[in-house]
């Protein structure tokens, strides 16, 4: 008996060890797939004075949780695959008749900030365009405001940005986030808006990041 029962042990124990070997080592399926690793995702960290969301490659990847206050940061992480198109909506609080926020009472600002990795950050290489302008000429007395229509496929791969401005930086007194989070999750990134962080209340910036000659560890047998 003990020494069936030992038999049998030894052989569930070799069969687990194995599939476990051959999960780390990321097994190839019939096709010659690699299954992604842990290892293999990078971390994305955003922050969005008040509210964005965020797509990477055309697919949606992040939706800020929390549409208006606190201001608070979103961390996800990612498979990573180059070019990389980034597109985000960024929107500052406020009422869409109005511009203003607190009960119509004040002219909010914006402020965006992003870092994927260690070295995709937010910076004046990004491209940026408002559709939201409001209230026109700053004036709360007889608020007033401009939309734009936002194109349908802004996010997509392909969609034509040669036309936008690029973001302009602003310091982080300029932006005020709350708390001292920019200096670790946001190392070496920039807050960007348009060139109006107060008016300008919804604006899309669209970012490529090319690595030439890159190629995932995982799909390598379909490439
Ligand atoms: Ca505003
Ligand atoms: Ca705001």
């Amino acid at each position: 008996m003990k020494l069936n029962s030992l038999i049998l042990s030894t052989c569930a124990l070799l069969l687990i060890s194995t599939t476990f070997a051959q999960n780390r080592r990321g097994p190839n399926t019939p096709e010659g797939i690699v299954k992604p690793r842990l290892s293999d995702t990078v971390p994305v960290n955003i922050y969005a004075d008040n509210w964005f969301k965020l797509y990477i490659n055309g697919k949606l990847v992040a939706v800020d949780s929390i549409d208006f206050m606190p201001h608070n940061v979103i961390s996800v992480d990612i498979l990573p695959e180059y070019p990389m198109t980034i597109a985000v909506m960024a929107k500052d609080g406020g009422y869409a008749k109005t511009g203003l926020e607190y009960n119509n009472s004040n002219i909010g600002d914006g402020g965006f900030i992003l870092k994927i990795g260690s070295d995709i950050v937010t910076d004046a290489s990004w491209k940026a365009k408002n559709f939201f302008y409001g209230p026109i000429g700053g004036d709360k007395a007889n608020p007033r405001v401009q939309h734009i229509d936002i194109p349908e496929d802004w996010y997509a791969i392909n969609f034509d940005d040669s036309s936008w401005e690029q973001a302009t930086e602003y310091s982080e007194s300029a932006v005020r986030p709350r708390g001292t989070f920019a200096e670790t999750d946001f190392d070496g990134a920039k807050f960007i808006w348009t060139g109006d962080l107060d008016l300008d209340n919804t604006i899309i910036f669209r970012k490529r990041v090319e690595r030439p000659g890159w190629k995932p560890r995982w799909n390598v047998g379909e490439r």
